[in-house]
């Protein structure tokens, strides 16, 4: 993070009257919460109000955060004139902003915040640190480098974003997000009143999920669990079906967790989890990506192709 680069940052803030935050399509914890978290960092110490707009699905489980109401669906929203500053949180790869693209094109200056490993700088000005553990944790960096008010509202969306990536610190490698936590405890966060905010998921998901999880099946002496849910229950699921992989993750010997989702009838999504080998090459080899142990894909082809691809190549690395 350049001096110079924070001292163009504030200048656009300041200069900029309309601005736009948004993240990556489907937002997950991080990219909700950095958003809402920005654009009241933007409020306190600036004045300027920004609209936070999204793409997809938000999960149950973000709507009690604070501020959750002022992140956007685009649909909802006149984005028809041009901006004078576009912030893009969160995106891992360009293709993950193409519903905002005309929008940040037609900007004045863009700036990218982001913490995956990023082959498209997409910024005017480019915020990437693919060793922070969320996005929210370099807005926090850069509010405190520059020393910016924060409040407990920003305080709780930033701890939402890195409690909902790290899995509650469960996938933090490196101390410093334990050192920005520490902080942020201390400024009057409480984990376990945020850890209860998130408990929000419908009854009809959860027990959806839980059901999908009773029917799987297990292959290599246990140590591939596989569940598989049909388009009708895709529907209840939210998201990816996180409560049917972490259920099945918590069974003793099972070491590769897949869900198999029939999204429609020639199209099947695949989560893929490992508690052991890393499984990303997997995902890559069914078009997808991910992280070493959490990842998945989209694949145009029906549910039983899918399933029999999965168990041929679990044949050959198990
Ligand atoms: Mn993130």
């Amino acid at each position: 993070m350049k001096k110079n680069d924070l001292e163009i940052l504030c200048e656009k803030i300041k200069s900029a009257k309309r601005i736009l935050i948004a993240g990556h399509k489907n937002p997950d914890g991080d990219a909700l919460c950095s958003g809402l978290a920005l654009a009241q960092l933007i409020r306190l110490n600036f004045g300027r109000d920004a609209v936070c707009v999204y793409e997809g699905n938000v999960s149950n489980m973000l709507d009690n955060v604070p501020m959750r109401k002022q992140m956007h669906f685009h649909g909802h929203v006149d984005l028809s004139d041009a901006f004078d500053l576009v912030f893009v949180l969160d995106y891992g790869a360009k293709k993950n902003l193409e519903w905002i693209m005309p929008v940040v094109n037609g900007a004045k200056f863009v700036v990218a915040i982001d913490h995956h490993k990023n082959p498209d700088d997409v910024g005017d000005m480019n915020f990437n640190n693919d060793s922070a553990a969320a996005t929210a944790q370099i807005i926090f960096d850069i509010a405190k480098k520059l020393k910016w008010a924060r409040d407990a509202d920003v305080n709780n969306l930033i701890a939402v974003a890195i409690l909902t990536d790290t899995g509650f610190f469960k996938y933090a490698r490196r101390g410093d997000v334990l050192r920005v936590m520490a902080q942020l405890v201390d400024d009057g966060v409480n984990i376990e009143y945020l850890s209860n905010l998130l408990n929000n998921m419908s009854r009809k998901t959860i027990l959806t999920e839980s059901a999908v999880a009773s029917r799987a099946e297990f292959f290599f002496n246990g140590r591939l669990a596989l569940a598989t849910v049909d388009s009708r229950d895709y529907k209840r699921l939210d998201g990816r079906g996180e409560t049917v992989l972490s259920l099945l993750g918590q069974i003793k010997g099972v070491e590769y967790i897949v869900l198999l989702k029939q999204q429609k009838e020639k199209q099947t999504g695949v989560s893929i989890r490992s508690r052991s080998k890393p499984i990303n090459e997997i995902a890559v080899a069914f078009g997808g990506g991910g992280h070493a142990y959490a990842a998945g894909a989209v694949v145009n082809d029906t549910l039983e192709n899918v399933r029999a691809q999965v168990l041929e190549i679990f044949r050959g690395i198990k």
